[in-house]
């Protein structure tokens, strides 16, 4: 193995961040062929297999990122995202002394075999960058899968370190399994017309849409997708995509969708996925993450009573969270609600202490997780042949619903899937669903500071402890609105500190955040 293949530049500094290394794809190269060395090590380590996804998922086609995947599909544990950072920013004449430093720390047995899988999304420097990965992948097991959405790498990986009990580790068996649990589900809708299996797709002219192509024949006209955005013509995450129509709060370019149908929006890798119409007069209407948590929730929540199995269901939010959804679901569907800091893992982790943890990031990333114990009780009232003819419905229910979710990580494709079984069992339209609360107006901005770091936080993010002075700041700017919540925080992704504020009205909602910048200066 040849160490000095993909060079780095000396004096470039990275941070292992929110959703691994990302940033310019001109200063990854040898970011990747570390990671590829690194998977290599995390394999052996844990004798199991490693992912390895090449994508900067909603950040512009001109960037490019890198995460490790852990053997069950999740997110690299934080002492591995310590290796890599050490290992991305070691000069060249230090990678292998940086290299022995990981071996010896984890005791790792270098006769141990690898295998790495690498997956990559759609954007130009993807090619070339997942090549430098497998050139650092050495393990004769490296495995490349090429294009694949970031949930189907994850998802292939815990295939492949079950021994297939989660499914088989192909895209094809990936298709099979969500798309059988699907039709399983909607042969519960019998009344639901063609016109209600309609569904817009923006796929951010990204991976998204080319995985969407290959999974429609799976769906057997159960569900009728209409794909705008699908990588022929227009830019990567451009004026499209799941962040794009989340933080602009308006319709996707290169959509077609008539009044009340619904349209939803990947983001560039596909584990982000928003909904959305445009009423009578126009008004567009979107359904975030946690409005999909609260659909999702909700119709487990009921099919839980109608089995009569006591199960404990929570949901898992960050700071970011609208306010009027926490109240509605404490309030009104009395389930347990859990904040976390930002980044999937945290909600993953937290979600993982219940029965069933429903997880959302408003931004539309999210999944639900069910226990080992949960899923036996479940099988168990589904077979057996005793149980009374509503109980045994919602269990087989149930079951489907474990099999169309992609419990490693957020999946817009399976997400868009239980959505659709959901309003379809439920006969919903999607302005019935909007209309389970009312969103409070609220703004995101991006403020550019010379020192992101300076920002420190604490309980969830929701309150910062330095620099001095800046809460009791954002406390009394908060005091002058009604009804209203403000926050700041450093970006894990992106040199930018986000602000985030809410209020009664749009226009106190869009004051309050553009007064809390100024007090972050
Ligand atoms: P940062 O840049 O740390 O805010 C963003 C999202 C996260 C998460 C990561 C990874 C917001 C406010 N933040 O993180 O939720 O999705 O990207 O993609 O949406
Ligand atoms: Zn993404």
């Amino acid at each position: 193995l040849d160490l000095c293949l993909h060079p780095k530049p000396a004096g470039l500094v990275l941070q292992y961040g929110t959703a691994g290394f990302r940033t310019n794809a001109k200063q990854l190269d040898h970011v990747m062929f570390r990671m590829g060395l690194l998977a290599t090590l995390r394999s052996k380590k844990t004798e199991a297999t490693i992912g390895v996804m090449v994508t900067a998922s909603h950040n512009p086609e001109e960037d490019n990122g890198v995460k490790l995947v852990d053997p069950m599909g999740e997110m690299v544990t934080p002492t591995w995202e310590g290796y890599a950072t050490q290992l991305a920013n070691a000069e060249q004449e230090d990678l292998l002394a940086a290299l022995k430093d990981v071996i010896e720390k984890e005791a790792i047995n270098m006769s141990q075999e690898a295998n790495v899988f690498v997956g990559k999304d759609t954007r130009s420097s993807s090619a070339s960058l997942s090549q430098a990965v497998l050139d650092g992948v050495s393990a004769l097991g490296g495995h490349n899968y090429g294009l694949v959405t970031t949930p189907q790498l994850h998802y292939m990986v815990c295939c492949q370190n079950t021994q297939g009990k989660y499914g088989e580790a192909t895209v094809e068996g990936y298709y099979k399994k969500l798309c059988q649990a699907f039709i399983q589900l909607t042969n519960n809708a019998s009344n639901c017309t063609d016109d209600q299996k309609h569904l817009s797709v923006d796929g951010a002219n990204g991976i998204g849409a080319l995985k969407v192509r290959e999974m429609e024949s799976h769906l057997k006209k159960e569900l009728h997708i209409s794909l705008f955005n699908d990588g022929s013509k227009g830019k990567l995450n451009h004026q499209c995509g799941a962040d794009f129509v989340k933080v602009q709060q308006n319709a996707p370019t290169g959509i077609k969708i008539n009044p009340g149908e619904r349209g939803c929006s990947f983001d560039g890798d596909a584990d982000r996925i928003v909904y959305y119409y445009i009423d009578s007069e126009g008004q567009f209407h979107l359904l975030d993450g946690d409005k999909i948590a609260t659909l999702i929730s909700t119709f487990l929540k009921e099919l839980l009573t109608q089995a009569a199995l006591d199960l404990k269901i929570a949901v898992v939010q960050t700071a970011y969270a609208n306010g009027s959804s926490t109240h509605y679901l404490e309030d009104t569907m009395k389930v347990i609600v859990r904040c976390t800091k930002t980044g999937v893992k945290h909600l993953h982790h937290a979600a993982q202490e219940f029965d069933i943890g429903v997880y959302f990031e408003a931004n539309g990333h999210g999944t639900v997780l069910f226990s080992k114990a949960a899923e036996e009780k479940i099988q168990q009232l589904a077979e057996n042949p005793g149980a009374d003819d509503e109980r045994k419905r919602a269990a087989l229910l149930l079951q489907n619903t474990v099999n169309v979710i992609n419990q490693t990580v957020g999946d817009a494709i399976s997400d868009m899937l239980l959505i659709e079984a959901i309003l379809a069992i439920k006969g919903m339209t999607i302005q019935q669903w909007d209309a389970i609360y009312s969103d409070l107006p609220n703004r995101q901005l991006k403020v550019k500071v010379s020192d992101r770091r300076v920002i420190d936080t604490t309980d969830a993010e929701r309150r910062a402890v330095s620099p001095a002075g800046l809460q009791e700041a954002i406390d009394s700017l908060v005091k002058k609105y009604r009804q209203a919540r403000s926050f700041v925080r450093p970006s894990g992704t992106e040199d930018v500190v986000r602000v985030y504020a809410e209020a009664e009205t749009q226009e106190s909602a869009d004051d309050l955040a553009h007064e809390v910048s100024l007090a972050v200066y």
